[in-house]
């Protein structure tokens, strides 16, 4: 005989969960008791919203499913956040909850949340499992649409009942997947691909668009051997950076709202945008009817729904990056060399770098550039949201697929630390930095018990501008400067860091930008630097939401020019 409970801990193993991040509660207790004596690590949080955002990170560092367990009522509750946040990036996490006992099911009982109703619309798909004998089945369909298609996060609610009621061994019906009307396309349409290939040849002035698709379907080597075959430039969304090395001749960088300049011209002026992965995301195209302008569109995504969804495009191709790439590669075995066009996009990149006033300030974007040179490939890097965020983006120079970890589609605040000790149990042997502004890591700055408690290694680096810098940004720009709500008191990070028993430093000096991020670095432990950086700086370049990216890029990077 086997309780729900055992079947549950039993069928993680089998789909190989090493972690869970949870925090227990009473209807989880039988799952928990299993848990005592399992070998599946269990990482106590602070915070049901960090569990599910460390799940997140695991998922997206590692490529696997993720697994988190909260309690039912508020503890599935708290997990709303971060559900939204893996569903908007399509990251796969299976999120474990209780629920009251069957019985009392509707009957507004102690700790009683309909968390398959309030989570519907940010999952991919969510069972509230009302008889044991279905236990087994549910897991492995949960891991299986979880991880396949385009991945997302899936939830599994549990009553108490379910968990501690027992079945014979071999009483539970067949086993096997089936599932109805869910069979995801991974090859390209022949025809289709036919006519990809045609445009691609025929283009003058070609560049890949490429998203977190790229990243998820494991297609980097594809794609960059795509792009050498063709000559084409790439330029990734905020998701797909890595996807292409930073310092690969053919990287344009991000495009879109705080993209490099020399991308959002390339995408202007070309005749051929090759989308692969990508949402046609309001932050990339500005204003969707002067987005890439004089461009013919083809489209690779696994997810039909996504095609066609904010663009009109000539060449749709449902199915796996990677797959049809390889495909593309194999039936366009001869280069495609556009030589004025190649000339065009150095001389944008060569006349419109990134750059930032390096006057001996503490500079955010000094951090970045520093971090990045002491790191060289090494590493993963996780952000919070908002100027941190993309001035990693901008100056982190990535140079493989996964090693930027940020929460993307929602903009999640306070997702950044929590994910890094995922992404910490994903990758041990790496060093992991996550990025924060002094907003974002004050909600879930709770999490500094978890990291103190298992002494995982996260090196917290806060750019700390005591303010809700990218809010406090649009107020400056847009808003005569009326900084309504938006600052933030001075805190001492440092001795927050101290009283969890985290070694920690203040760095207020530029000049120790560098000796303050190699001594993180050389600890062994987690270790928290807070940046006193100058306040008011902005994030350059940067297109308003809506306008035309061909046409308007604001601040024109004021002080350089005054320079
Ligand atoms: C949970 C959540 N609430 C509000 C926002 C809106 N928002 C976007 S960026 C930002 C400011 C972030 O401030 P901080 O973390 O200090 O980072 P900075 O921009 O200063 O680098 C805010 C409030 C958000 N993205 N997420």
């Amino acid at each position: 005989m086997k309780s729900g409970a055992q079947i549950l801990i039993e069928g993680l193993k089998e789909q190989g969960v090493e972690v869970i991040f949870g925090y227990p509660g009473g209807v989880v207790l039988p799952i928990y008791d299993e848990l005592y004596d399992s070998d599946i690590r269990h990482i106590l949080v602070r915070h049901e919203q960090a569990a599910i955002h460390a799940a997140d990170g695991y998922a997206r560092a590692s490529g696997k499913v993720g697994v988190c367990l909260a309690t039912s009522g508020p503890g599935a509750c708290n997990l709303v956040t971060g559900l939204a946040t893996a569903y908007m990036d399509s990251i796969p996490v299976v999120a474990l909850t209780g629920q009251v006992p069957t019985m009392l099911l509707g009957n507004d009982a102690f700790q009683e949340s309909d968390i398959t109703g309030i989570t519907m619309p940010v999952t991919k798909h969510n069972y509230l499992v009302q008889d044991v004998r279905d236990l087994k089945r549910i897991i492995r369909e949960a891991f299986f649409i979880a991880g396949t298609g385009r991945k997302g996060p899936v939830l599994i609610d549990i009553p108490k009942d379910v968990s501690t009621t027992k079945i014979p061994d071999e009483d539970g019906p067949e086993q096997q997947i089936r599932l109805r009307g869910y069979k995801p396309t991974y090859q390209g349409h022949g025809k289709q691909i036919q006519k990809a290939i045609e445009l691609l040849i025929s283009s003058k002035r070609p560049i890949i668009y490429a998203g977190g698709g790229v990243i998820s379907s494991n297609a980097s080597e594809e794609l960059v051997a795509f792009a050498e075959r063709m000559c084409m430039p790439i330029t990734t969304t905020l998701m797909g950076l890595g996807c292409i090395p930073a310092d690969h001749p053919l990287n344009l960088g991000m495009l879109g709202m705080h993209g490099t300049e020399y991308a959002n011209y390339a995408i202007t002026g070309s005749d051929l945008l090759f989308s692969i992965g990508v949402r046609f995301d309001d932050r990339v195209t500005g204003n969707l009817a002067t987005f890439a302008p004089n461009a013919k569109i083809i489209h690779i995504d696994i997810d039909p729904a996504e095609i066609g969804k904010n663009k009109p495009v000539d060449v749709p191709i449902v199915g796996d990056a990677k797959i049809i790439l390889a495909d593309l590669l194999k039936k366009i075995p001869e280069s495609c060399p556009h030589p004025e066009w190649s000339a065009q996009v150095q001389g944008w990149k060569t006349n419109h770098p990134l750059r930032f006033k390096e006057d001996g300030a503490l500079r955010p974007q000094l951090v970045l550039k520093k971090l990045s040179e002491i790191l060289g490939t090494r590493g993963v890097i996780v952000s919070e949201v908002g100027q941190n965020q993309m001035w990693t983006a901008q100056y982190f120079r990535f140079s493989r697929p996964r090693q930027w970890i940020s929460s993307g589609g929602l903009g999640t605040m306070g997702y950044g630390f929590p994910a890094a000790m995922g992404v910490q149990y994903a990758c041990p042997d790496e060093p992991v930095f996550v990025i924060a502004g002094d907003g974002s890591f004050q909600m879930n700055i709770q999490e500094l018990g978890t990291i103190a408690q298992y002494q995982i290694p996260v090196k917290v680096v806060i750019l700390n501008n005591q303010f809700l810098g990218m809010v406090r940004q649009w107020q400056e720009l847009f808003y005569e400067r009326r900084y309504s709500y938006t600052e933030l008191p001075e805190v001492a990070f440092a001795k927050i860091a101290q009283a969890y028993g985290i070694e920690a430093e203040t760095i207020t000096d530029a000049g120790d930008v560098e000796g303050a991020l190699q001594r993180a670095l050389d600890h062994k432990g987690p270790y928290l630097l807070d940046f006193r950086v100058v306040r008011e700086e902005n994030v350059f370049p940067m297109v308003p939401a809506g306008a035309a990216i061909s046409e308007m890029i604001v601040g024109k990077h004021t002080e350089h020019e005054e320079e």
